[in-house]
């Protein structure tokens, strides 16, 4: 008899806890909902920064001087020595004070080297004639890493570079 009632007192405990849960989680589960926090900060670093392409450079090509040359058309023209290709074909401009100063953005690639070749106009017939009829010379930029200034001063150390115009 004893056990029944403990058996009873077991089962009725057990009960009440129970409804003591229930009413505890029924009463409780207005609760939710409250975890909003859903920022999602992934949305940083999507720049693909790789365009670097491979790698061109500026040249800047100018001359001092060379005066001798004032009111003549200094002719530049700058290929690549791998491949023999213009990057440059022919531009020109008019000797003034001594001066000359060319810029040509974007056309040096890494690790290349270049000739740039020039001439003064000298007879002024608009075309390249083999030294000293026109002052014809050739300067080399080797192994370009970065944009590059070429200053070249006046000189007579001729080179026939009119083949590259
Ligand atoms: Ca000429």
């Amino acid at each position: 008899m004893r056990k029944v009632h403990l058996v009873y007192l077991l089962i009725s405990a057990l009960a009440v806890t129970m409804a003591f849960a229930l009413a505890e989680c029924g009463g409780s589960s207005g609760n939710g909902g409250s975890s909003g926090d859903d920022t999602t900060g992934d949305d940083a670093g999507d720049d693909t920064g790789d365009d670097t392409g491979g790698g061109t450079f500026d040249l800047d090509f100018s001359g001092t001087g060379f005066t001798p040359h004032n009111g003549e058309m200094l002719h530049v023209a700058v290929l690549d020595i791998a491949s023999g290709a213009h990057v440059v074909t022919d531009q020109s401009q008019t000797v003034s004070g001594g001066l000359f100063s060319f810029h040509f953005p974007g056309i040096l690639e890494q690790g290349h080297g270049y000739h740039v070749d020039y001439y003064a106009d000298v007879n002024g017939n608009g075309s390249c004639d083999a030294p000293p009829t026109d002052h014809v010379w050739r300067t080399d930029v080797d192994n370009v890493q970065d944009n590059v200034n070429l200053q070249v001063t006046h000189n007579t150390s001729f080179t026939d570079v009119c083949s590259s115009f």
